[in-house]
């Protein structure tokens, strides 16, 4: 009966088999001849981060708790153009496990889309709940690559990153594009938007880059073959004194970047979550790769 059928919703307690489940029906989503550079993972991580990215540490308001991204406002926010496709895409997993949260969904798609791409593990939990539009923040928390390290250190000191975890963070730059109907910016960052690696640290250092003559936004581009593209909050990661420490230790030393990438994503998918609410320890999901026979 209805009756039944709803009680066996209520106590359907998932575990990390379910989680599983979940991460390899994602990973099956990933590939897509018809988008970008063939792959939904970069988006993924980019909704991944803006779910979470809103995050205030002094009012422990923000985070992606309630996945109040799915409300207007916010979804109509300028920084989320373009991450309805993520979100849409998503819909087609969550109708298949509708006992997950969407904020669980929206940061298991990051760590899944990471691991695929061949990053580094990502330790992950379940526990966030589904909020309501009141439960969103205010526009203009998340970082505008128009400007320089002061503002990239009043946006993440306000989550409660250090300079070491902000080169860190930005390194998931290595993956996916710009899109000049989106944020307006256009292009690339590496040659292999795909693949998880150090590349963004290799290049900011070993090219020669300028300011691209455009009538967009200012952007850099690679002098060499001017395919490539930084933002303007990307180069100050090698023209700031502290910031740049980091930026040359993760280009020559990709090991190191993916230990501190691995810790500081946990980190910023869980910022704001109670710890009452976490259902377990960090789980370590399997790529699809490693579950082959
Ligand atoms: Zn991004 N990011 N980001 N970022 N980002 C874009 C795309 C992607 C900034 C930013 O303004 C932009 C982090 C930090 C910062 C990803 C992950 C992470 C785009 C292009 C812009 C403009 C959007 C478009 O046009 O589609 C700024 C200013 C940042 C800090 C200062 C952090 C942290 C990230 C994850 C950990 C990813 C994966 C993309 C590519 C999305 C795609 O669709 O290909």
């Amino acid at each position: 009966s209805a009756a039944q059928a709803v009680k066996a919703k209520t106590n359907f307690v998932p575990t990390k088999e379910d989680y599983q489940k979940v991460y390899n029906k994602i990973a099956e989503t990933l590939e897509a001849d018809d988008y970008d550079d063939g792959s939904y993972g970069p988006v993924y991580v980019r909704l991944a981060w803006h779910a979470s990215g809103t995050y205030d540490k002094e009012t422990g308001t923000g985070g992606s708790n309630y996945a109040t991204m799915r409300f207007e406002p916010e979804s109509l926010h300028g920084a989320n153009a373009g991450l309805d496709t993520a979100r849409t895409k998503l819909e087609e997993v969550k109708k298949l496990f509708p006992w997950i949260s969407y904020g669980d969904l929206w940061t298991l798609g990051g760590v899944c889309a990471i691991q695929e791409a061949s990053g580094p593990k990502i330790p992950w939990r379940p526990g966030r709940i589904d909020g309501f539009a009141k439960d969103a923040t205010p526009d203009g928390r998340l970082p505008d690559a128009a400007q320089g390290a002061d503002h990239v250190r009043n946006i993440f000191y306000r989550m409660g990153f250090n300079d070491q975890e902000i080169v860190a963070l930005i390194g998931a730059h290595a993956l996916g594009r710009c899109h000049p109907n989106r944020s307006g910016f256009d292009g690339p960052w590496t040659f292999s938007p795909t693949t998880f690696s150090n590349a963004f640290y290799e290049l900011l250092w070993n090219e020669k880059w300028t300011w691209k003559k455009w009538s967009g936004p200012k952007q850099l581009e690679d002098k060499k073959t001017k395919t490539l593209m930084m933002l303007p909050t990307d180069y100050v990661l090698v023209t700031d004194r502290s910031f740049k420490q980091y930026t040359k230790k993760y280009a020559q030393d990709e090991q190191a970047f993916f230990k501190d990438f691995s810790a500081v994503f946990n980190k910023l998918l869980e910022l704001g979550v109670p710890s009452q609410q976490w259902a377990s320890e960090p789980y370590e999901l399997k790529t699809l790769e490693e579950q082959k026979a």
